[in-house]
């Protein structure tokens, strides 16, 4: 590690602040020694204790040490203050810390949506115009149009891309199967109608919009619907009115889209027989075009497209994921065929949660399938996961911080990485009945909400210190000082992927390799399938 860029100075802590029965970590910069919990209202000491033994951190640059004060339990409002001066920003201590944050990034697929007006009853500050109504051309058949109005933008771009968009839906309909009594209460949503919980609402209008990127004559789904290129930094939707395109039809997108349709059409039974066989439908016909597909290339922009890629040549995952799908929802044999053969493949990762590596959602839906058609199978899968599982909490042991990331993991959307290992480890805990997880779990909560290097909150408008100006157009072109709250930063990204990171952040550690400016939007944008893992993990703690 390069010395000069060991920083030594700050205490870190979750902003949100801490439950009073959770484990309660601060993260001091430091040799350490005694640290003193102190109530932020009279400045009096009402804990004291002895940090854990200083080590290097390599993710982070710094010496740390940590101070364990879960024994102090009590409500208040909260600063830790080291002896050499050092102080964190005021936290508090309380039985429900986590549910405002919740409903925010949940609520933030909302200020996502794309072909309808943002009102001020439901968007606040943040309402605007409906945009991006016309028709796209498909590329390359510039006479045909397709009508794929709605869904989410993407992220701070206008795109729609279906194999992010399916990440972002399977990990909210995820929570909603593990965690329904997370979704009791109304956003509100303009839909809410007190029948279909909230979430799935807002997930069905990302649905429907999926549902309008399939080709009708082949089943297969085209990859994205986009403008030729990105337009300026501050243009709000509806000022984007350059002509749309569909990118060509893709085996990752059909492959998502597949997974994403036939696990909707399980959870949207219960409410609406109609809506669950139109996605049954679809994703069977996707399947058709996916069989039909075998040597699928991997998607490549054409030349003249030059927005996001989500380019992926390995699309076995996806198909596993949506075997795993169909057979979980309908117990057809054919898909259980499918499912085993590619189970066998050692070529993909089956313990991933994307964008790029789907297996994951596969080897979640077989292990919560209630057939029992292989049960060795579903064994070995859950000896795979137990051992993933085992082996995050083994890093996040070691780490400064407390998380499961090594020093080179620090890639683009980290913080999905983050909240990706977290989700994992939940699933694992609920699937094994191990609670052993949880502690590192909380941890990865803490990181995002202030316990991190840059010492910030990386979701708008939570904590003391939250990120101001993430990559996001409408947070920079609306003229409201505040960002749209409840968005994710994708957070520290080692490999400088923009000109401001290129000049400001060069030879920083992987961990802090970030900046709190719109044009770095390697470290600073948002998306949607960087919330969505955060709503599933927070979700089990409301
Ligand atoms: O996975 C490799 C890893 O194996 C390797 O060690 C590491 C070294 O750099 O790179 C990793 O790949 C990175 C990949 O993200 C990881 O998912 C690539 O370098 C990096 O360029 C790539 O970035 C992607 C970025 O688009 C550029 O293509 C992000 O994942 C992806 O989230 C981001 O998505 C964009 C859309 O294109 C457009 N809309 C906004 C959205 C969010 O920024
Ligand atoms: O704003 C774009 C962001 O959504 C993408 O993730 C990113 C990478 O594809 O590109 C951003 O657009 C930038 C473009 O790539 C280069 N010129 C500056 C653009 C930012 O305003
Ligand atoms: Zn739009």
């Amino acid at each position: 590690m390069n010395k000069e860029h060991v920083q030594q100075n700050g205490i870190a802590v979750n902003q949100l602040g801490y439950r009073s029965r959770d484990a309660k970590i601060a993260v001091i910069a430091g040799q350490g020694g005694r640290f003193h919990v102190v109530d932020s209202l009279n400045g009096e000491v009402v804990w004291q204790g002895q940090t854990s033994p200083a080590i290097e951190d390599a993710a982070s640059g710094q010496i740390v040490s940590r101070g364990d004060f879960t024994a102090w339990a009590m409500p208040g409002t909260y600063r830790i203050e080291a002896e050499n001066g050092q102080a964190s920003v005021p936290f508090v201590i309380a039985d429900e810390v986590y549910e405002d944050a919740h409903r925010a990034l949940l609520k933030a697929f909302y200020y996502f949506r794309c072909g309808t007006k943002l009102d001020e009853l439901h968007a606040g500050l943040w309402h605007h115009g409906a945009c991006h109504l016309t028709p796209a051309f498909v590329h390359g058949d510039e006479s045909r149009q397709v009508d794929a109005w709605g869904g989410w933008h993407d992220a701070g771009d206008y795109g729609k891309y279906v194999v992010p968009g399916a990440k972002a839906v399977a990990d909210l309909l995820l929570a909603f199967e593990f965690y329904p009594e997370a979704f009791a209460q109304p956003l509100p949503l303009p839909e809410s109608d007190g029948r279909l919980p909230d979430v799935l609402h807002e997930c069905r209008y990302e649905l429907e919009w999926m549902q309008r990127m399939q080709d009708e004559a082949s089943g297969g789904v085209f990859h994205k619907l986009t403008t030729l290129r990105f337009p300026a930094g501050d243009v709000m939707p509806e000022d984007d009115t350059a002509p749309l395109y569909l990118s060509p039809i893709s085996a990752t997108a059909t492959g998502c889209f597949a997974g994403a349709m036939a696990m909707s059409a399980r959870v949207y039974s219960p409410y609406d027989e109609t809506f669950s066989g139109s996605c049954l439908r679809a994703a069977e016909r996707a399947w058709a075009w996916l069989e039909e597909h075998p040597n699928a290339p991997g998607f490549r922009n054409p030349a003249d497209i030059a927005t996001g890629e989500y380019g992926d040549a390995q699309d076995e995952d996806e198909r596993y994921w949506a075997a795993a799908e169909l057979y979980r929802t309908t117990g057809e044999a054919r898909y259980h065929e499918a499912f085993q053969a590619l189970a066998k493949q050692d070529s993909f990762e089956k313990y991933e949660l994307g964008w790029a590596d789907m297996g994951g959602y596969g080897t979640f839906a077989y292990l919560m399938s209630e057939r029992e058609e292989e049960p060795e199978l579903a064994q070995e899968l859950m000896t795979g996961l137990l051992q993933r599982a085992d082996a995050l909490a083994a890093v996040s042991a070691r780490d400064g911080y407390g998380i499961s990331l090594l020093p080179d993991q620090y890639i683009w959307g980290s913080n999905m990485v983050v909240l990706n290992h977290a989700m994992l480890l939940l699933v694992a805990g609920r699937l094994s009945g191990s609670e052993d997880y949880e502690r590192h779990v909380h941890e990865h909560i803490h990181y995002v909400f202030g316990a991190n290097v840059v010492g910030m909150s990386y979701v708008t408008g939570y904590g003391a210190k939250p990120i101001l100006h993430p990559h996001h157009r409408p947070s920079e072109g609306d003229g409201v000082e505040d960002p749209v709250p409840g968005l994710l930063s994708g957070g520290p990204n080692k490999g400088l992927h923009d000109d401001y990171a290129r000049e400001h952040l060069a030879g920083k550690a992987p961990a802090a390799s970030f900046a709190d400016v719109m044009d770095s939007y390697s470290t600073n944008e948002v998306a949607i399938y960087w919330n969505s893992p955060a709503v599933f993990v927070l979700s089990h703690f409301v």
